[in-house]
């Protein structure tokens, strides 16, 4: 199973809003073959498996072992389901149940009534956490959301100013770099109409190779110019106009988006942490210092992991856990 998660990974970027996806089958506990999900819309990670045995005889006494549920629906592929039964195998080791509500357990019974052993929660944790942003969404109703900003040494994350002046620089460029990367692997971006207007910020990944997020500007009373660089024909903008937390989400997760990362400001950020509406927060804190300015958001939650990134220091706070 854990090669099952390693080689998923390799879909990563290419098959969302599908899941990556690894399977392996093994026969006298060794690994005869493998496959997993290549990109939206291919071959389920079973069928790469199953397909690329050298001889099909062997399948009766191999153990498939699969990181996902396998899938019994009719979507862009076939169902799984019917293809490991076609194929004689007679046990599957599965991590995590599917939470697509065309699966969700269903397929798991398939087999299970066509005489199938089917041993269910291996590595389940370490499945569910590589697809965090799909289990979310479909769980939870709502894009899994990941909140970035950057600090100061003494806790301010930009000065008090006009839209005229620029902002305050606080990070160096490595986290720079690094936060365009993360731009390029969460499917919208958030800002609050104060950043639109006061940073004027293009909100695209233009340090890093890879998508531009579908920009999220909230703006309550409407007072956004056009002209404003989040309105660039780059990448497609969405203007969000209630003042809720959940309801900007509700309205996201309507448009299949499964992850946002929200990236300011300090009021917007604020909100999402009390309605405890956030996954993951990844906060870069300088060692600069600007004395007085715009306090950072508060944070409660256990810090996951904390590194270096250039003189910055990288802390991922938590706030459910997977
Ligand atoms: C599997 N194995 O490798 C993947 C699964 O439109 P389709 O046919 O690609 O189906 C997409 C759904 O199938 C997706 O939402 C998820 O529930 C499941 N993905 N299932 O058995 C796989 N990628
Ligand atoms: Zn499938």
């Amino acid at each position: 199973m854990q090669r099952c998660l390693a080689i998923a990974r390799n879909g990563f970027g290419r098959v969302a809003p599908n899941p990556m996806v690894g399977a392996a089958l093994v026969r006298n506990s060794r690994i005869i073959s493998e496959g997993y999900h290549r990109g939206y819309g291919l071959a389920h990670a079973e069928v790469e498996a199953i397909g690329r045995v050298q001889s099909r005889d062997l399948l009766p006494c191999c153990t498939l072992y699969v990181s996902l549920e396998p899938c019994c629906h009719f979507g862009k592929t076939p169902p799984c389901t019917e293809l490991i039964l076609a194929s004689n195998i007679s046990r599957v080791v599965v991590a995590a149940a599917d939470p697509f509500p065309k699966v969700s357990g269903a397929g798991i019974q398939r087999l299970r009534e066509a005489g199938v052993e089917v041993i269910v929660g291996v590595l389940e944790q370490e499945a569910r956490e590589l697809n965090r942003r799909f289990f979310t969404f479909h769980e939870k109703k709502r894009p899994y959301i990941i909140l970035k900003w950057a600090q100061s040494a003494d806790r301010f994350i930009d000065i008090c100013r006009t839209a005229s002046e620029p902002p305050a620089k606080i990070s160096g460029l490595q986290a720079h770099r690094l936060s365009h990367k993360w731009r390029t692997e969460e499917q919208a971006i958030m800002v609050g109409a104060n950043t639109a207007l006061m940073d004027n910020p293009r909100l695209t990944a233009r340090l890093w190779s890879g998508n531009n997020p579908v920009r999220v500007v909230q703006d309550e009373s409407n007072k956004l110019p056009r002209t404003l660089n989040v309105f660039t024909e780059e990448a497609p903008t969405v203007v969000l106009n209630g003042s809720d937390v959940s309801s900007w989400m509700g309205k996201l997760y309507g448009n299949g988006v499964q992850s946002v990362i929200v990236e300011g400001g300090a009021k917007l950020l604020q909100r999402f942490i009390e309605a405890s509406l956030w996954d993951e927060a990844r906060v870069f804190t300088s060692p600069c210092k600007l004395l007085r300015g715009v306090a950072a958001p508060r944070i409660s939650g256990a810090v996951q992991r904390e590194s270096n990134v250039g003189d910055d220091v990288l802390q991922v706070f938590l706030n459910s856990g997977w």
